[in-house]
């Protein structure tokens, strides 16, 4: 078996500037404005999140850690001679309490592949797994995770993760289509990780997106500076007040942006300026939250067996094993 040697793959410029420009536009002269959350992570927006994981509030992040942390010891023996395939790899963090608990003389017969549209993203991710597994097999690889499935190496058994609750930020239509696609994608023995906020109490829920030092609302507002990179536009971050709040109907935390004065905007892309009246929002993030029984529809939508659901004692956050 041909092993890859540490770089990353780029497949990223299939998806055209153009799309992103006409995409953007369309959400910020919709009636309801918004814009895709997949817009927050530049380097100031990935650095900002990585801050909130480490805030007392948000309490998904240390959660998921520790349920990784304690996976029962007969999982991990099963981790011989795969492929690890992590969609998004963020800080990595997760991926590597997951190789600490793996044995020194299983590693050389791994290989992780870790993809994301980011690129200094990845090529943090690979340095610093490089630093702490030399023996591990390391292949970056630039892509839409969501939209580009074809691209994952498919020679062994493989174990995919999508950790960090990141499902939670795709519609409900997107993440059935999601866990459809890989059940469709997944060969039989191939298993799939996939991290989920649960629903619980609201105070808690809101408080994870409003918290004290107000990272999240500069993480919120960051959204307008990346866009204006990408439109040319001359949004005003301080004409907007973050706004995080449950929403029942939908198990959601929904993010806003709402503004605090009539606005306009202007864009080099189009000739017409975008109008914001004061008390008008952008809607800028859904973040889903689970039920059990989420969790175990996704499964049978995607025709994947639930193997395990691995929780915190208070079931704050669950890590959902499916298997093909
Ligand atoms: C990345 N994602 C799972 C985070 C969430 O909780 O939905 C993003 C985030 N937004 C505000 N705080 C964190």
């Amino acid at each position: 078996l041909e092993l890859p040697i540490d770089d990353i793959d780029n497949h990223l410029t299939e998806i055209g500037f153009d799309t992103t420009v006409s995409e953007i536009i369309a959400g910020l002269t919709a009636n309801a404005k918004y814009i895709q959350s997949k817009y927050f992570y530049d380097k100031i927006g990935s650095a900002l999140f990585e801050k909130i994981t480490s805030l007392n509030e948000y309490y998904p992040s240390r959660t998921e850690k520790a349920i990784i942390s304690q996976l029962p010891p007969e999982l991990i023996e099963d981790l011989v001679d795969i492929d690890i395939i992590e969609l998004g790899c963020g800080d990595h963090s997760k991926i590597s309490l997951l190789m600490r608990r793996i044995p020194a003389e299983t590693v050389p017969g791994l290989r992780y592949f870790p993809i994301d549209i980011s690129r200094t993203a990845l090529e943090q991710s690979i340095e610093d797994l490089r630093d702490l597994f030399p023996a591990l097999k390391v292949k970056g690889i630039l892509a839409d995770y969501v939209h580009q499935m074809h691209l994952f190496p498919e020679e062994r058994k493989r174990l995919f993760c999508f950790f960090g609750s990141t499902i939670g930020n795709l519609s409900r239509e997107e993440t059935l289509d999601f866990m459809q696609n890989m059940g469709a994608i997944m060969n039989t023995g191939d298993m799939l990780f996939v991290g989920m906020d649960r629903v619980k109490n609201i105070a808690l829920l809101e408080k994870a997106y409003n918290d004290d030092q107000l990272i999240t609302a500069m993480f919120n507002k960051n959204i307008l500076r990346v866009i204006n990179g990408l439109i040319k536009s001359d949004f005003n971050p301080d004409n907007f007040e973050h706004r995080a709040f449950y929403n029942a109907a939908f198990n959601r935390i929904e993010m806003h942006l709402e503004a605090t004065d009539n606005i306009s905007v202007k864009s080099a892309f189009i000739p017409e300026l975008i109008r914001i009246k004061k008390g008008e929002t952008i809607h800028t993030e859904n973040s889903h939250k689970f039920e059990k029984a989420d969790i175990l529809r996704m499964g049978q939508h995607a025709g994947l067996a639930i193997k395990n659901i691995y929780s915190d004692e208070n079931e704050l956050f669950s890590l959902a094993h499916y298997q093909k």
